[in-house]
């Protein structure tokens, strides 16, 4: 039967056409291009934080040092009212979303009952050694959900084999034990600093390592992924997380989390690179921007008057936070074991002015406009800046040149923050960008910038306007904006 054949060929044919046109995505030409930099899963998560805390104490908390020799005796380390969950609960009122705990500085002293070592809390009076600060924090962490690093320094003042293969080995066991007996670490402080003398096991001598080769991170980072897969590698050089390049607080102006990898080295590399990023970087690592509530990382009464004051915290929140970077900042404990009333009072004023400062969006019900949406797809539309779902985003069409947003109110308002912030899970594309309000029928100029990446906070004189406007003048790739707020700051913050 010719016919009937033809006819079911013919069939045939057209249903195979038609399963090609099916398995062929019909969004596909339209798929959106990320960069070739972008953050890992875990970078992802990490970024939101925004702020994070440090808690630096051991026996210099005792000695009044900042860097212990290593020679102390335990006996001497005596926290009388140690309360890890006060530590958790004043950091977790400041709005900061995990901390750092000190588990061994310079000093070789651990807070927890190393196997590996005497010169530890378990030789000390408190709790008559069975004391374990780590657990402590650990657990005071997850009952009120903050997460959880720790600080392991690789100097080592008071261990008699530092400077040896043997000392790696050490180092290692601490880090093992560290990273599997306390459940999930989301982050771990590699320090850079080496002042090479110490107590070495009474040689009391000065030891020079070689940076570059005697603790073999590349071995190191591997055995801490090995433990922990989901943990940030905070050095000097990342590989998760990268020091700002100063302990103030702040990172540059423009700001890029992105470096070149084979320009850090752990412990030496140039600090203005690490304070800027590099818009050419070959790898997304996160700048942490690490600063002391006073003007040491240790306690020290004579430092009580010293707490950083409200403006200092603010502009520390406004070039960290504000520019896209995290912020650690330090909260010491004294020698109660307790976060000091001062630091306490400094940090509920600084949370409560924040509160104030970015309480009301006063771009709620307000209507946008691009000057075009990348391939028409409405999942790109303008609107996305402005609905609540960080996810969701703007983008442009590949083909304009100059790309806009305009924002318009139904009244006028009054400002001077701007909060704006790119889908970083597509990298960091803008490099430039012009904000203007509409003043008596014409666009003023109101701030010229350059970077956004996950958070750009824009300070400004109060402006009074029913419209805004934003041009995207530079860009590695098409622009993508996931939120725009603005704000009208408390008025403390003028105090
Ligand atoms: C530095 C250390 O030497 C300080 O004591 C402190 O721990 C700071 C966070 O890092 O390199």
């Amino acid at each position: 039967m010719p016919v009937k054949n033809s006819a079911s060929l013919i069939t045939l044919i057209l249903l195979a056409f038609w399963l090609l046109s099916c398995s062929e995505k019909p969004e596909e030409a339209a798929e959106f291009e990320a960069n070739k930099v972008l953050p890992s899963a875990s970078q992802l998560a990490y970024h939101p934080m925004e702020m994070v805390g440090f808690i630096h104490f051991t026996v210099n908390t005792f000695t009044d040092k900042e860097w212990g020799y290593g020679d102390e005796d335990p006996a001497i380390f005596n926290p009388t009212e140690l309360d890890a969950e006060q530590w958790v609960k004043v950091a977790k009122d400041a709005g900061l979303k995990q901390l750092i705990l000190t588990a061994k500085h310079h000093d070789g002293f651990c807070l927890w009952p190393s196997e590996f070592t005497e010169h530890s809390v378990k030789n000390s009076p408190y709790k008559n050694g069975k004391g374990d600060i780590v657990g402590e924090m650990v657990e005071a962490c997850r009952k009120h959900g903050l997460k959880v690093g720790l600080y392991l320094s690789p100097w080592d003042r008071n261990h008699k084999d530092y400077g040896t293969e043997a000392y790696i080995t050490y180092y290692r066991n601490q880090l093992t034990e560290l990273l599997s007996n306390y459940g999930e670490i989301n982050e771990i402080w590699f320090d850079g600093a080496n002042g090479g003398d110490g107590y070495y096991g009474g040689a009391n001598e000065v030891r020079k390592i070689d940076r570059s080769t005697y603790y073999d991170w590349d071995s190191t980072f591997a055995l801490v992924k090995s433990l922990q897969p989901n943990i940030s590698i905070f050095s000097d050089a990342g590989p998760d997380i990268h020091w700002i390049g100063n302990e103030h607080g702040f990172a540059g102006d423009p700001f890029w989390n992105m470096i070149k990898s084979d320009q850090l080295v752990i412990g030496g590399s140039n600090t203005a690179y690490l304070n800027s990023g590099d818009p050419e970087g070959d790898e997304w690592i996160i700048g942490q921007c690490d600063v002391s509530i006073r003007p040491g990382w240790f306690y020290h009464e004579s430092q009580d008057s010293e707490v950083k004051s409200l403006n200092e915290l603010l502009e520390i929140y406004y070039k960290s936070v504000g520019r896209g970077a995290v912020l650690l900042l330090n909260l010491p404990p004294d020698k109660r074991g307790l976060i000091h009333e001062n630091d306490v009072r400094a940090l509920s004023k600084f949370r409560q002015t924040l509160n104030e400062s970015f309480n009301k969006n006063l771009l709620e019900g307000a209507r946008i406009k691009a000057t075009s949406t990348f391939e028409a797809q409405p999942r790109f539309a303008a609107e996305k800046c402005l609905d609540p779902d960080m996810v969701s985003f703007w983008a442009a069409e590949k083909a304009d040149e100059k790309p806009e947003l305009v924002i318009d109110l139904d009244n006028t308002i009054s400002f001077d923050r701007i909060v704006i912030q790119e889908p970083i899970a597509y990298g960091q594309r803008i490099t430039g960008f012009e904000v203007y309000v509409m003043n008596n029928d014409n666009w003023e100029l109101i701030t010229a910038s350059s970077t956004i990446g996950y958070k750009r906070i824009l300070q400004l004189p109060l402006q009074q306007t029913g419209s805004l406007r934003f041009v995207f003048s530079g860009f590695n790739n098409i622009p993508a904006i996931s939120n725009i707020e603005v704000y009208k700051a408390s008025p403390r913050e003028s105090i």
